[in-house]
Formats: structure tokens, sequence, C-alpha cells
């Protein structure tokens, strides 16, 4: 219940919600392409409360909206900051079911691109299956306008869900990021590394470029190369961390 209310007041000022950042890897070449942002609520006498904590009940009120723009607002001016130091790195955002439902979304993210001066093409956009498929027509409509920006879309935790083909085929999406849970289990479970096979052909033969998350060990790394994977995203390469820290990693690679 107060949770809601601290909530409100750290929307009201700045410091206590920030982002970390999680870089992906190609998996030819081991290059940086693009980092994942990730919310962190630093509650006054609490502490470190996880997005798991607080974005379901954020979720069942209009404070989401208002989450997710001040997301958008510290990625944005974040990728602003790495632009000038040389460093155009797309970054994504992870986006709530909610906010696919709300019609003034594509408007937001114009409004914020512009006010930041980043290319849409450096902006993506992480929804979850399950997302897309509660009120399909709505969120088709609002990722639609989306992808016309210029936004690239992502589908997140996919395996979860239950996104058919047809419905996946007709989504403006550009990447498809395999459920992590998958390729966990991909090295000793042969429904998972099935799973993960028949995820990369599916996205591949949808054009999409796939991701797999949640890659902890070298092994995970061998067998992605072997299916053809593109990118991978993980434990094994690196943690989510704070702004200043992927700053100097930037600086480290170039
Ligand atoms: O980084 P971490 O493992 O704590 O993230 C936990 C969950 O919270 C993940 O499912 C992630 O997608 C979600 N999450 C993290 N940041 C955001 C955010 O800014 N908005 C939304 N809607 N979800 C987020
Ligand atoms: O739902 P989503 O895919 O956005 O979740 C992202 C979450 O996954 C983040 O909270 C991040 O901390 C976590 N994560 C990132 N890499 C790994 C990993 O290699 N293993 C595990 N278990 N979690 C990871
Ligand atoms: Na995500
Ligand atoms: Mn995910």
């Amino acid at each position: 219940l107060t949770v809601l209310g601290d909530l409100r007041r750290a929307l009201e000022g700045d410091g206590e919600l920030f982002l970390n950042y999680q870089p992906k890897y190609t998996l030819d070449g081991e290059r940086i392409e693009g980092l994942e942002a990730l919310l962190r609520w630093k509650h006054p006498t609490q502490g470190l409360i996880p997005p798991g904590d607080f974005i379901p009940a954020a979720e069942g009120t209009g404070i989401i909206l208002r989450l997710t723009e001040r997301v958008l607002d510290l990625a944005l001016a974040q990728m602003r900051c790495w632009m000038d130091a040389g460093h155009a790195v797309p970054v994504a955002v992870n986006l709530s079911t909610r906010c696919l439902l709300d019609a003034g979304l594509p408007d937001l993210v114009q409004r914020l691109l512009t006010e930041h001066r980043v290319p849409a093409e450096l902006l993506r956009l992480e929804v979850t299956e399950s997302a897309v498929m509660g009120d399909a027509a709505r969120c088709m409509a609002v990722l639609q306008r989306l992808h016309d920006l210029g936004v690239k879309l992502s589908i997140d935790d996919f395996g979860t869900g239950y996104t058919s083909m047809a419905h996946l085929r007709r989504l403006p999406v550009d990447e498809l990021k395999i459920d992590r849970s998958f390729v966990l289990g991909m090295t000793t479970t042969a429904h998972d590394a099935v799973l993960v096979r028949t995820a990369i052909d599916l996205g591949h033969n949808l054009g999409l470029t796939v991701v797999a998350e949640g890659v902890e060990g070298a092994e995970h790394v061998t067998a992605l190369r072997e299916l053809g994977c593109d990118i991978a995203q993980g434990y094994h390469y690196a943690r989510p961390m704070a702004g200043e820290q992927m700053s100097e990693l930037l600086e480290r690679v170039g």
C-alpha cells in the first residue's frame, strides 16, 4: 500500500530512481551491440528495491506511465551524454503491458527523442509476448506508430508466452529475445536446446535479429554460436552496472 505513495514521492524528486545498464554482445567478434536499461529504486529507508517489487503495483495505476516517462527521460539523457563522448550506442528500455495500451505513448516517445536530440534508430523498446497478446489490436496500433517513428522493437522473454507464428509475422518487431530460462537449460536439457534452436530459426526466417538472454557460461556461448544466434546478454559477459561504470567500459572498448 505505501509502496505507491513512496513511488509517487520518488517521482517528485530525482536521484532515488536511476538506471543500470547491461551490455549485449555480438556472438561473432564479441563487440558491444547495444545496452539494456534496467530500472533501480534506492528507497531512503528500505534501500534498494528491485523492479519486480514495485513495477507490478505501479502497473495497476496510472503511475506506470509516469514511471515509464522517467525511465525514457533518464535513458535518453544518458544516451545523449554517450553520443557527445563519441559513443552512439543503442539502448533498450523495457515497456510495461499497460503502456502499450496507451495511445499517447508514441507522442511521448517522439517528444523525448526530440528533447534529447537522440535519433529514433538508437532507441529500442522491449515488450513481452504476453503484453502483445493481451489486447492485440490496440497494442498493434501503438507498436506500429512506434515503429513508424524509427524506434526498434524487441519481443522480450520469447518462449514464455503464446505468440502464434501468424501473429509474430504481423508484429512490426525487429528483434526476438529468447527467455533466459531456456538459455540456462540449453546445455543440459534436450527440450530447452530444441526450443532455443527453434526460436533462432523462427526469428531468422522472419528476418529478425535473435538475442539470447541469461548467458551465464562459456558453454552457452559455444552452443549459441553453433546455432547461429546473433547476440548474447548475461552474467558471462557483464552484470547490469551503473551509468558511470558503463561509460568507463565504453571508453575502454572504444
Ligand atoms: O534487472 P532486474 O533483474 O532486476 O529486472 C527485473 C525485471 O524488471 C525484469 O523483468 C525487467 O524486464 C523488469 N524491468 C527492469 N527495468 C524496467 C523498466 O524500466 N520498466 C519495466 N516495465 N520493467 C522493467
Ligand atoms: O525480463 P527481462 O528480460 O527484462 O529481465 C532482465 C533481468 O535479467 C535483469 O534483471 C537482469 O539483471 C537479469 N539478468 C541479466 N543477465 C542475467 C543472467 O545471466 N542470469 C540471470 N539469472 N539473470 C540475468
Ligand atoms: Na527486458
Ligand atoms: Mn527478458
